[in-house]
């Protein structure tokens, strides 16, 4: 087998004071932090659509890197086959142990789609060729149903009975895949499930439409041996205007609504939660107090950019913040996946695994510093006695719904005016986290 990446050796930890780039300067995977390797608190997945297909096309440019890996002509299976060791060798000189795919980043999508799962059936035998002898595994497969034109008026929205028995045979295929490829998630990203007018669209028909979908998907996976989880990964815009996945509060809404909480989790992406307006740690947090937080797409946007730009995460603060959140929510079922793209002009070789090592060194300095935020206490403690007046016999009446408006209003006339609640004392804890990032 040729090495495709030549000349860049397998990446090691090196530690912070190490200047070489192609080394860790913090992920250091058998280190132990609160009792488990950093390798379990952080199970990272290549992304197979940013890192083996995506060559930096924008809508003003063409591809600026080559992700040919030596194939002689795009778009063919020789080609598929190629990104296959390509990614193979990508992560294993990483120690990256998971992938993530889409059904159509793995080999060309035929107008028939009897050829494109022929396709399909064939990579996926090769790429459990290649999983023989590793440990690599599939953290969660999905099936494109944004890119083709069919899906214009979406997928599980659309108006089209047609289409949407399309979508539900590639649902299907992708779940097969899953499966074969010992996956433990299975991501539903509404990329067109919303719309731009209600002029031409029945809202209430069309998210019906999805959980109905979604029920199928439960009903098939359970059948063919699929334990994971399934998620929905919400996005509020981009491509649609409005998109029926807003954020985590929406997605969760949706998921209770039709029934579906027990099988679907989120997948939240970092990007996707600054889009709606929130922090990264919001929407984690929201899914985490609702049982909800699965698996996390791993990048970061530019707050000087309205659109999702897929960023390789280099913000600590907000690494630390999201670990932080899976620390108190005990890990994850799922993973980190790195859905982020090097920035167009970053297209040699060497910028794959710098980009790689960026994210990996960003999520582990966020481990780490959140695990002492965590032992340091001081801001758990301070929550703790922000909310001590409800440890009062009243305070427990109210929360085991042992009161009434009437008994409480009592209280109110007994006592007068009540004192202010105490400060909140943000500027205090934001530097209690400064002070312990930067000790
Ligand atoms: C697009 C989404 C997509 C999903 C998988 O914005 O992030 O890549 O993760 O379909
Ligand atoms: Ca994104
Ligand atoms: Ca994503």
């Amino acid at each position: 087998m040729t090495e495709i990446f030549e000349g860049i050796p397998a990446i090691r930890y090196e530690g912070k004071d190490s200047d070489n780039p192609l080394a860790f300067k913090y992920y250091d995977a058998d280190r132990v932090i609160l009792g488990k390797k950093m390798s379990e608190h952080l199970p990272f997945a290549m992304a197979w659509w940013h890192n083996l297909c995506a060559g930096g096309t924008d809508m003003f440019g063409r591809d600026t890197a080559d992700k040919s890996f030596g194939a002689s002509e795009k778009g063919t299976m020789e080609h598929a086959r190629a990104k296959v060791d390509a990614g193979f060798e990508f992560m294993q000189k990483l120690g990256i142990k998971y992938f993530c795919f889409h059904d159509v980043d793995l080999v060309p999508e035929a107008d028939d789609i009897k050829v494109t799962n022929q396709r399909l059936d064939e990579i996926s035998d090769y790429i459990l060729e290649k999983m023989k002898g590793t440990d690599i595994k599939c953290l969660w497969g999905t099936a494109n149903m944004f890119g083709n034109p069919r899906f214009m008026n979406g997928a599980g929205s659309t108006n089209s009975v047609d289409v949407y028995s399309f979508a539900a045979a590639q649902i299907k295929k992708a779940l097969d895949l899953t499966v074969k490829l010992g996956g433990r998630g299975y991501v539903f990203w509404g990329g067109r499930e919303g719309y731009e007018t209600l002029l031409n669209t029945d809202v209430k028909f069309e998210q019906e439409n999805i959980a109905k979908l979604m029920h199928m998907a439960v009903d098939y996976g359970r059948s063919i041996g699929f334990t994971g989880d399934f998620y929905i990964e919400p996005k509020p815009k981009e491509p649609m205007k409005h998109q029926y996945d807003f954020d985590a509060a929406t997605a969760i809404g949706f998921l209770r609504q039709y029934g579906l909480d027990k099988d679907f989790k989120l997948n939240i992406e970092a990007n996707h939660a600054t889009l709606a307006g929130h922090t990264f740690q919001h929407d984690l947090r929201i899914s985490a107090i609702n049982g909800m937080l699965g698996s996390i797409d791993a990048n970061q946007g530019d707050t000087l950019l309205g659109w999702d730009t897929d960023e390789f995460p280099f913000n600590v603060y907000d690494a630390t913040l999201c670990m932080y959140e899976v620390l108190k929510n005990g890990g994850l079922t799922g993973g980190f996946n790195f859905d982020s793209k090097n920035r167009r002009p970053s297209y040699t070789k060497e910028d794959m695994f710098y980009a790689y090592i960026l994210g990996m060194d960003t999520f582990a300095l966020g481990l780490i510093k959140a695990a002492e935020m965590i032992e340091d206490g001081r801001i758990d403690k301070f929550i703790e006695e922000k909310y001590a007046s409800w440890k009062s016999e009243l305070g427990q009446k109210i929360r085991n719904n042992e009161t009434s408006l009437v008994e409480l209003a009592k209280h109110a006339e007994e006592m007068g005016a009540p004192e202010l609640p105490g400060s909140g004392r943000q500027e205090y804890l934001e530097a209690v986290m400064n002070n312990i990032l930067f000790k």
